[in-house]
């Protein structure tokens, strides 16, 4: 693997609006983040992804973009923008933007002027079609947020537009060439104001298979699947391609592709040494266990399994790029509630999960809040959730047969506003995140979990992040934790997860017991240094290790 500067770096991903609220209307902003970065330094985070932020009506919270050249003023200026980009740079931070490129918002000028005009340049700029001769529509693909993918245009009764994601998010048409100038022009506008690069937003989803047509319908709203369509789709490549050379490249930006169905044969494609992206998320075990049926059918996952899904992604990656390692972000629940069985969830079963997740080959994500052991939230009622895709998939549910019971607990489980309650500072008003109110509701177990509480007792999952990433940079280590081979180890033991990470001389064993009972487990040589521990005591001889309950040990052998 050519070396590249974001290798061995830490990532961090910032959802502005659940962030920190800098003025007091209950939504966080630029201003907020400007104010912690001190705290993001100290915490070993080198490059920092800020979900969306431009003018938007936020009809998906900020993923329906109206204005790509400016600032929303909810979370400030564009003078808030350049200053966090510089400050940051100060510190050695570089900022990413999200870039979500595979729709706009319908309030973007160039929806605006398609509608008034739907054969003219703007309406290019788009899918625009005519119903089918019977009068269905151009096709029956079901939106990521439920119903058709189909919208009448406005103020034109015989046209649709498209949109793969919510009504109000028309799909982009990469077809046209002017479009993808337009786009290009863009993303060089913001990395030549200082942005470190981007992280790509559904871009699987920019290739359609044109013409437009039908696939098998499957479930009782007489639609089909969008993967269906995806599964078919060739020719994104070329986009691609495109996109790297005339944007990232030129500026060896960093870029991490959101990607969900790459074939193993593409990976040398998507994250090798030229390849489009710089990396891209292991979404292995992100996706385990989904049902197309709906949330209500998914299967939860098991330490096993989660184990199982890790080694999977390692083996096809490999040492051909580098993969990008999350256990949460915004669109799913927090990981200490979804990889920890249920009930286990304490500040040693979250720490034992940090260091497995952290160590593995790739690029190693925080999301807000993890670094605190945030913890999914429970909802009483429908009324209490904001997120689009959570309500869609309650009525999926209910329709599907679920009582309110089970549908409620679905997206308890697997919502996405989870992953958006405001970030626990302290335990004042609001958890410290705003003096007024918070756009959606605190978890109210932030009373006792916070930074506050954490930020000087050497024992919390806090300090353990912090050590976490001091341990994964520093010089000793570096080289091995970047580039190191990984080898799974006890790969059929029951709830245990353990592997080695080994470069030249060194070898490191990262050990983790993924259960509440106790267990011993044999040491392949003996311990020359324990470098983590998130319990005090490690009860090992030269040949075996009694690990306790949840308890992970990093050891050089
Ligand atoms: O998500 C893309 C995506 O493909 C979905 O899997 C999404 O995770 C799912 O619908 C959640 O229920 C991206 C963004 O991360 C997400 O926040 C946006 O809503 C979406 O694109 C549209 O821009
Ligand atoms: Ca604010």
């Amino acid at each position: 693997m050519e070396k590249k500067w974001w290798h061995g770096k830490v990532a961090y991903q910032i959802y502005p609006k659940s962030f920190a609220d800098s003025n007091g209307d209950g939504i966080g902003d630029l201003r907020g983040i400007i104010n912690k970065l001190d705290y993001l330094k100290d915490l070993g985070a080198d490059i920092l992804w800020l979900s969306p932020c431009y003018v938007s009506p936020l009809a998906d919270q900020g993923y329906d973009i109206a204005d790509y050249y400016n600032i929303d003023p909810r979370f400030g200026t564009m003078e808030d923008m350049d200053e966090l980009i510089a400050e940051a740079k100060k510190r050695d931070i570089g900022i990413l933007m999200d870039l979500v490129v595979n729709h706009c918002s319908d309030e973007h000028e160039w929806f605006k002027k398609a509608c008034e005009d739907p054969f003219g340049k703007y309406g290019k700029f788009f899918y625009i079609e005519k119903a089918r001769e019977d009068g269905s529509l151009p096709c029956n693909w079901r939106s990521y947020f439920g119903g058709p993918v189909w919208e009448k245009l406005p103020g034109h009764d015989d046209l649709y537009y498209l949109h793969v994601f919510h009504k109000k998010q028309p799909d982009l048409n990469w077809e046209n060439e002017e479009l993808r100038e337009e786009v290009y022009k863009m993303m060089n506008w913001w990395l030549d104001k200082g942005l470190a690069g981007f992280r790509i937003d559904a871009i699987i989803n920019i290739k359609k298979v044109l013409p437009f047509r039908d696939y098998p319908v499957d479930r009782e709203d007489g639609l089909s699947c969008i993967d269906n369509m995806l599964y078919e789709q060739t020719g994104i490549g070329e986009f691609l391609g495109e996109m790297r050379d005339r944007t990232f490249a030129p500026h060896n930006a960093f870029s991490v592709g959101e990607v969900f169905n790459e074939k193993d044969e593409d990976i040398p494609e998507f994250i090798g040494d030229n390849g489009y992206f710089s990396s891209m998320y292991d979404f292995a075990e992100t996706v385990f266990g989904k049902s197309q049926l709906g949330w209500f059918k998914d299967i939860e996952i098991t330490p096993d399994d989660y184990r199982n899904c890790v080694f999977k992604t390692q083996k096809r990656i490999g040492d051909i790029g580098m993969i990008s390692n999350i256990i949460e972000n915004h669109d799913e629940p927090r990981g200490a509630s979804r990889y920890i069985p249920e009930g286990d969830a304490n500040p040693t079963s979250k720490k034992m999960l940090a260091a497995l997740y952290f160590l593995v080959k790739g690029l190693p994500w925080i999301y807000e809040g993890q670094e605190i052991g945030m913890e999914n939230m429970k909802i009483s009622s429908i009324d209490e959730v904001d997120d689009i895709s959570s309500i869609d998939s309650y009525h999926v549910a209910l329709a599907n047969g679920a009582t309110e019971e089970e549908a409620l607990h679905a997206i308890e489980r697997n919502g996405r506003d989870n992953a958006r309650t405001p970030f626990q500072w302290d335990a004042t008003a609001n958890a410290g995140f705003t003096t007024g109110t918070p756009w959606l509701r605190v978890n109210p177990n932030y009373t006792e979990i916070n930074l506050a509480a954490q930020k000087d007792d050497p024992d919390s999952v806090y300090n353990f992040y912090r050590q976490l990433t001091r341990l994964r940079k520093s010089p000793e280590y570096l080289e091995t934790f970047t580039y190191g081979e990984l080898v799974p180890y006890l790969e059929d033991r029951h709830n245990v997860m353990a592997y080695f990470r080994q470069s030249g001389d060194q070898k490191i064993l990262v050990m983790g017991n993924f259960q509440n009972e106790p267990q011993t487990l044999p040491l392949p040589s003996a311990v020359k240094k324990v470098l983590l521990n998130n319990l005090h005591e490690a009860d090992m001889n030269e040949t075996e290790v009694k690990m306790a309950g949840y308890q992970v040990l990093v050891v050089e052998l």
